[in-house]
């Protein structure tokens, strides 16, 4: 049997969604273990110190613990969606809203974990990022042209994650392509699947293997 890499993984994490979503469309199978984070396993914190998921381990025992590299590393072997475009353009967004972006969304969803923050000021600055993104959609469907790319799977759960902050808000904007955006792609047959619930991983179980076929 050909040893398989190990993702350690926590479901509700948009950085982990987007590593299992170029894991999955590369046909990269994996051994998932689920994390839960207040009882990380020993053997994840032994691998990546700074204990973040996603962390992939490869069977040579390398060790990938960013989630954009995760996604470089499974497109870099099987790209069947053409989702590798590599434009300094789509490397600026993700970086965008890796940076800025996601610092007001911890800000909107999280304000008391932060001394003299007023949620509203974060979520107008977050609804300025999504305004960019609206006039991208605009444009050609897509962040990046009419096909999806490494920029829309790495940036809209992120994008979820703010929505679902304060739904009914989030609804009501006059957002139409931008909210018809992110909900093709929730309802999508590889998200569904990205989402499929595993139980915590405890050392010693045996891990299922995460594939697209697993809700086929
Ligand atoms: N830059 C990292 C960020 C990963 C990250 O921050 N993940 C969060 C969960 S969404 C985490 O593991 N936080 C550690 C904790 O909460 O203990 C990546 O892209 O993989």
């Amino acid at each position: 049997m050909t040893a398989l890499p190990v993702l350690y993984s926590f479901r509700r994490c948009p950085y982990a969604m987007r590593a299992r979503m170029a894991l999955l469309i590369s046909g990269t199978a994996v051994r998932l273990r689920e994390v839960v984070l207040r009882d990380k396993p020993e053997e994840m914190i032994a691998s990546s110190p700074k204990a973040t998921v996603p962390v992939l381990i490869l069977p040579d025992g390398q060790v990938i613990d960013e989630s954009l590299a995760i996604m470089h590393w499974a497109l870099g072997r099987n790209d069947p969606q053409d989702w590798l475009q590599g434009s300094a353009t789509e490397t600026e967004l993700i970086a965008e809203a890796d940076g800025p972006f996601k610092d007001h969304l911890d800000r909107y969803k999280y304000p008391t974990r932060y001394e003299n923050v007023d949620p509203l000021d974060h979520r107008a600055g977050g609804l300025a990022f999504l305004e960019k993104l609206d006039n991208l959609l605009q444009a050609s469907g897509q962040l990046m042209g009419a096909k999806p790319t490494l920029a829309d799977h790495a940036i809209f759960p992120f994008v979820r994650q703010f929505a679902n902050n304060d739904r009914s808000w989030f609804d009501q904007l006059p957002l139409p392509v931008l909210q018809k955006w992110l909900g093709d792609h929730l309802a999508s047959a590889l998200f569904t699947t990205t989402m499929v619930k595993y139980p915590q991983w405890v050392s010693g179980d045996a891990e299922p293997v995460f594939t697209l076929e697993v809700a086929a």
